[in-house]
């Protein structure tokens, strides 16, 4: 492979610190993707799956104290502590380098090392960007073929010698007490160690395209954002794309590939987890999705909830951590309403139900795009598609409304700083506790989030027409604790007044808080939820309100200065208005 001297030279010095027995150049190939796969399944990393059901699919089952993306352990290392901000884990460069070098030092001895230089978005995109990860996994190897386009694809979109993000990974003792996750967006550079986890491991995704991403991206005027994207196409046949930024495993996979409910509508999918979005000359935002597959939660994926998801996992599908049949398929709960008798758990134990979960609730697929039934025509476009609209949504039992409109693009920027939500079992630590994830985006931006706000805020002078932002939460609850919203296919419906409102048709009613769907304005026939019931999941409670605006007072005082005043301003008016 043809590759510049600063990418040898680089890929030399991480050989000089790893010490790899060998050292392989990854060419993306079906050929090399089925070697891998053979070696892991000789030394037990991947159990095949029922071929006759489940072709070309294979399972993993990660380290048990390796199953998740562990934030406390993820650090961005900027010169100034300032410019990662109150919400990163700061250390410095010099003595984040000296404490990880200590445990990648001779790292990979008795292994082989894989360079696997790879595309972040589509062949032939001046949005697309360019990484070299070196790793001692094969597992990381095989699902980045899956997850960024690998090979010489990869070194041909280089702008120069030096035009890429260098990443280090090594699975060292897959201890926690040995693990790091360091960013380094001064210098372009990753090193991870102690994790075989996919956003612990998988370069290529939140630490390249997210937090050393959004760094590149405020530097450079566009966005890199924990988004999906989704064309939604009426029944005459107009696409609106959205893209919809929500926080880990909670809704974004199941959201892009929604399959509609309402007749003469149907959704599109562009991507399930990152939008880099930049604006094009007549100031229309385009976005792309830099990744190539899937890396979606398994478990409440059915042909209920996700009928596109389970279909395009029937082949060619890595899966991690979830619990097997008798048959050697995939199970997990929430794909079928019984398990089936005889299962292995996901640590491969015989399970008997009332125990733990079969599946771990991170358990995860990984695969191609191209397989999701519903994936969008245009979801390689170089130019990207056109964002019309923006959507917030994060998982809350009670306060945030189904869905409202902000008045503005000052106000949709200060909703989005104002999100919060319950935690999920994709990052280690408690479930279900509330916690702040501005635009979801605490895990994954690289550098001050108070800088990102402003960002945010100085996109709209470039843009013609800005586009419209909305709130959305599908998992408001009601007194008895059952979910006020069917969610899944029905959230199509709130797709449609979103889309009426872009277009300046769907009925709005105003509250302290932004803009509601007015009476009969969200098509409700087909499905069992009252009008009664609806107006509660759309309620907007003043006491609520101000409590947790309170609350976001403390959280932006954090950033002192820094903190832009038009967002200062926004809450302000907001806490006047209820
Ligand atoms: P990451 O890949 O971690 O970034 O997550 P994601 O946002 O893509 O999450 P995903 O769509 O996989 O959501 C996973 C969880 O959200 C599962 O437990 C789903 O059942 C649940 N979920 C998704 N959509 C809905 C919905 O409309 N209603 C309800 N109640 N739950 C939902
Ligand atoms: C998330 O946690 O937001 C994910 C999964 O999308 S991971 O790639 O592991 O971060
Ligand atoms: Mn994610």
């Amino acid at each position: 492979m043809a590759v510049t001297s600063v990418v040898e030279k680089w890929v030399d010095d991480a050989a000089g610190l790893t010490r790899p027995d060998r050292t392989v150049w990854c060419d993306g190939s079906k050929a090399e993707y089925d070697r891998l796969v053979e070696e892991m399944l000789r030394d037990g990393t991947l159990l095949e799956m029922n071929q006759a059901t489940y072709p070309g699919c294979y399972l993993h089952r990660s380290h048990p104290s390796d199953v998740a993306r562990t934030e406390q352990l993820t650090f961005i290392c900027t010169g100034a502590k300032d410019d990662a901000g109150p919400t990163n884990n700061w250390m410095a460069p010099a003595e984040a380098k000296v404490k990880a070098g200590a445990y990648l030092r001779g790292a990979m001895r008795g292994r082989t090392m894989w360079v696997i230089p790879y595309l972040m978005g589509p062949a032939g995109s001046a949005m697309s960007r360019v990484g070299v990860m070196v790793t001692d996994s094969a597992y990381v190897v095989a699902s980045m073929h899956l997850m960024a386009r690998v090979g010489q694809v990869a070194i041909q979109h280089m702008r120069s010698d030096d035009d890429f993000i260098a990443g280090l990974h090594s699975n060292g003792d897959l201890s926690p007490e040995r693990r790091l996750i360091l960013h380094f967006p001064e210098e372009k550079l990753i090193w991870s160690v102690g994790s075989g986890y996919g956003g612990n491991a998988l370069l290529g995704k939140k630490c390249h395209a997210l937090r050393i991403g959004s760094w590149q991206a405020r530097q450079e005027g566009w966005l890199a954002e924990h988004m999906l994207i989704l064309g939604v196409e009426d029944p005459d046949g107009r696409v609106t794309y959205l893209a919809a930024a929500m926080p880990s495993a909670s809704g974004k996979t199941n959201l892009a590939m929604v399959v509609s409910q309402l007749p003469g509508w149907r959704v599109w999918t562009v991507g399930d987890d990152i939008a880099w979005i930049h604006v094009d000359a007549r100031g229309q935002l385009r976005a792309i999705n830099p990744e190539r597959g899937f890396f979606g939660v398994a478990p409440n994926t059915s042909p209920k909830t996700n009928p596109n998801g389970t279909a395009m996992v029937r082949s060619n599908t890595i899966f991690t951590n979830v619990a097997m049949t008798p048959a050697r398929e995939p199970w997990w709960e929430g794909l079928t309403s019984t398990p089936p008798d005889g299962l292995l758990d996901w640590q491969g134990k015989p399970w008997s139900p009332g125990g733990g979960p079969a599946a771990h609730p991170n358990s995860r697929f990984t695969v191609l795009a191209s397989q999701c039934p519903s994936i969008s025509p245009s979801w390689e476009d170089p130019e990207g598609v056109p964002i019309s609209g923006f959507i917030f949504g994060s998982r809350r039992t009670r306060v945030i409304p189904l869905v409202f409109e902000a008045f503005d693009w000052t106000h949709g920027v200060f909703l989005g700083s104002a999100m919060s939500t319950e935690t999920t079992a994709a990052i280690t630590g408690q479930v279900g506790v509330v916690r702040r994830d501005p635009m979801a985006m605490i895990p994954f931006c690289g550098y001050n989030m108070a800088d990102y706000f402003g960002h945010w805020l100085g996109m709209q002078p470039r843009l013609a027409t800005p586009p419209k932002i909305f709130r959305v939460n599908w998992f408001r609850k009601d007194d008895d604790g059952k979910f006020l919203w069917p969610g899944y296919g029905e959230n199509v419906r709130i797709l449609k007044w979103i889309v009426g409102r872009i277009r300046g048709t769907g009925k709005a009613v105003e509250t302290p808080v932004g803009n509601v769907p007015a009476p009969g304005a969200v098509e409700l026939d087909g499905i069992s939820v009252s009008p009664a019931r609806f107006q509660a999941a759309l309620a907007v409670h003043g006491d609520e309100w101000r409590q947790a605006l309170e609350e976001l007072g403390g959280f932006y005082d954090q950033f002192g200065g820094r903190m832009p005043a038009p967002i200062r301003q926004a809450h302000e008016e907001t806490l006047r208005r209820l």
